[in-house]
């Protein structure tokens, strides 16, 4: 399969933090990859709980195996980050028995003053995207909620919709549609535990510049015109050669950006044909675990219009981009060249 596009480039409206805004050596504990971090502003601060993937080195990997932590960090400007000195999560005292294998990927949604995690939960039968009450101060987090394997990406919305949880999520159907090929689906809720009424909301045909696989990234944030919200978009090209650590990565994740329907948000109002962040900076594309990864897990609109989007960059170290929620709205309902 070739690429779809051998160039893909970020939107102009998106602009990048100088660096990464946490690496491994922001962390107080064993720490390697940091990255995939969910971002939310709550209690007058920003809080930020991302994936540390630690043990091996580049020459010790594979042989060597990823343990995986979740840590926290605070910030008051969303830019610079304080990390609290003990993880919230670590597998290290896991059994290789144990029916749970680790938790990754987690989004932070404040539902009505009260903060949730979904997280990708990985067991000895598969992967199962669950929904977790935080403590206040994020500290532990207890699951309310996990779907049958296997699913993941999962991401809530920050509020009911016609009564009802709404979430994000992505299941991985293997067997139904050849090879890898995964879509973009929305799932009701009237208590946050059981959940239904499902519908297809973006398949990866729908993306011009993904053919393998898309998923939800962050929350999707509530505008005038409809809910703005980021996916993930992948595309694989057999071609490509040693692209990080692994010696057979051959996949790109770029952001992309859609607008769905206030009232029904299954239903896409509008969406960017390019992608909103594709991987250009050293840190993206030269250096790292899997380079050419952009995986979004955090979205804020500030009262002043500038939306910060987090995300990891490479599986390796988490960065911030902005750009003014006005610029993101046209891109989702005008055509870009
Ligand atoms: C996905 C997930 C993410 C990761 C991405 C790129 O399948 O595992 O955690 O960032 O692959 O490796």
């Amino acid at each position: 399969m070739s690429l779809l596009q051998p160039e893909l480039y970020s939107a102009s409206c998106i602009k990048r933090f100088e660096k990464p805004v946490l690496t491994k050596d922001d962390i107080p504990y064993d720490a390697s990859l940091i990255f995939n971090a969910g971002v939310a502003k709550y209690s007058g601060k920003y809080v930020m709980v991302f994936r540390n993937d630690y043990g091996p080195t580049e020459e010790t990997y594979p042989a060597v195996k990823f343990r995986t932590s979740l840590g926290l960090a605070e910030s008051t400007d969303g830019i610079h980050w304080t990390v609290s000195e003990k993880t919230i999560f670590d597998n290290k005292s896991l059994l290789p028995t144990d029916e749970l294998k680790r938790f990754y990927d987690p989004r932070i949604i404040v539902i009505d003053g009260k903060p949730y995690l979904c997280m990708a939960m990985d067991t000895a039968h598969g992967v199962r995207g669950c929904i977790a009450e935080a403590a206040e101060d994020f500290s532990s987090f207890n699951i309310i909620s996990a779907s049958v394997p296997d699913n993941r990406n999962m991401v809530l919305f920050p509020e009911k919709i016609n009564g009802k949880y709404v979430r994000l999520e992505r299941p991985f159907p293997v067997y139904s549609r050849g090879r890898d090929r995964f879509d973009l689906w929305l799932s009701n809720s009237p208590d946050l535990v059981f959940w239904g009424e499902s519908e297809l909301v973006l398949g990866v045909e729908d993306v011009p510049y993904a053919n393998d696989k898309i998923g939800p990234a962050a929350p999707p944030v509530k505008t005038e015109k409809g809910w703005l919200t980021l996916f993930h978009a992948v595309d694989i090209d057999e071609a490509r050669g040693k692209n990080g650590w692994e010696k057979t990565w051959k996949k790109r994740y770029c952001a992309g950006i859609m607008l769905l329907d206030l009232n029904e948000p299954s239903k896409v109002i509008g969406m960017s044909k390019l992608p909103l962040i594709a991987p250009e900076t050293y840190y993206e594309t030269e250096s790292g675990f899997r380079q050419q990864v952009i995986f979004p897990g955090g979205m804020i609109l500030e009262p002043d219009g500038e939306v910060k989007i987090y995300y990891g960059a490479s599986d390796t170290v988490e960065c911030l981009a902005t750009a003014h929620v006005d610029d993101l709205l046209a891109l989702c309902t005008e055509s870009r060249k």
